[in-house]
């Protein structure tokens, strides 16, 4: 898979070169490249960003230097890239566009600052075909400064999904919100037996693994329960 980035800060996304990441581009089934937009911008200052129509506080991303550096890296794919933008206005991402975007040969990431990217850029690119799908996504209900987090954040998600990137592929099946109960996971441990006066619940010990995934479905309910209502099915889907 192809990833370019475009970002006013370039070394944000250095994180990319790290851990899972990391390898899968050593090993070439991940390429990843970073742009600076500046790299774009054509007058004396340099400058990406003017003063928002309207009024108002803040600067907005011009569509010149955007359209610039996306018309650029457009034109050198040899795919059907999908435009990636991510804004707090955005599609909520979730596992299942995660699992969809992996399937992709090429994405391009526009990461804005300021109070955004000009609203016409996501248009024009989405009205014309040269993208294979233009899609604007938020990764939650917080205010980030701007687009770089949460690319990295999309690109993780996806990249662990993409075959050969992760060392074990059932630990890919077994997530939460992939699984078909989409239920939040339980709680887990490791050795010793007891640390600091807490002790391995005596289940886990059992060796009776019809005992050890009831406990742990219950787990599962009573927490997804407590934290997240919203997925837990509905009392209708229950009833007859
Ligand atoms: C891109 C600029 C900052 C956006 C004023 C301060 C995503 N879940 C999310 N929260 N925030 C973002 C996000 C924020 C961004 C940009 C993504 C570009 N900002 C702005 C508009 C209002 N602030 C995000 N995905």
């Amino acid at each position: 898979m192809n990833i370019d980035v475009v970002s006013l800060f370039p070394t944000y996304l250095d994180p990319l070169k790290l851990s899972l990441l990391g390898k899968a581009q050593d090993v070439g089934i991940l390429e990843v490249s970073v742009h600076n937009l500046r790299d774009w911008a054509t007058d004396q200052h340099k400058s990406v960003d003017d003063t928002p129509y309207g009024g108002g506080p803040g600067m907005v991303m011009s569509p010149v230097v955007w359209g610039s550096a996306l018309d650029s890296i457009r034109e050198k794919s040899n795919h059907n890239p999908v435009l990636v933008i991510p804004t707090p206005s955005g599609q909520p991402f979730d596992q299942i566009l995660a699992q969809s975007f992996s399937r992709e040969s090429h994405l391009v990431f526009a990461c804005g600052r300021y109070e955004g990217i000009d609203s016409r850029v996501a248009r024009h690119y989405g009205d014309s075909d040269q993208w294979r799908e233009v899609i604007e996504v938020s990764i939650g209900d917080y205010v980030l400064a701007g687009g770089e987090v949460a690319a990295l954040v999309i690109i993780e998600a996806i990249a662990r999904l993409i075959p050969g990137v992760l060392g074990n592929p059932q630990s890919v099946v077994d997530d939460s919100f992939s699984r078909v109960d989409s239920l939040i996971e339980g709680p887990v441990f490791t050795k010793p037996l007891l640390w600091r006066g807490l002790e391995v619940p005596e289940v886990l010990r059992s060796g009776n693994h019809g005992l050890i995934d009831a406990w742990r479905r219950e787990q599962s309910r009573a927490r997804t329960q407590e934290f997240r209502p919203d997925l837990l099915p509905s009392e209708a889907d229950s009833k007859p």
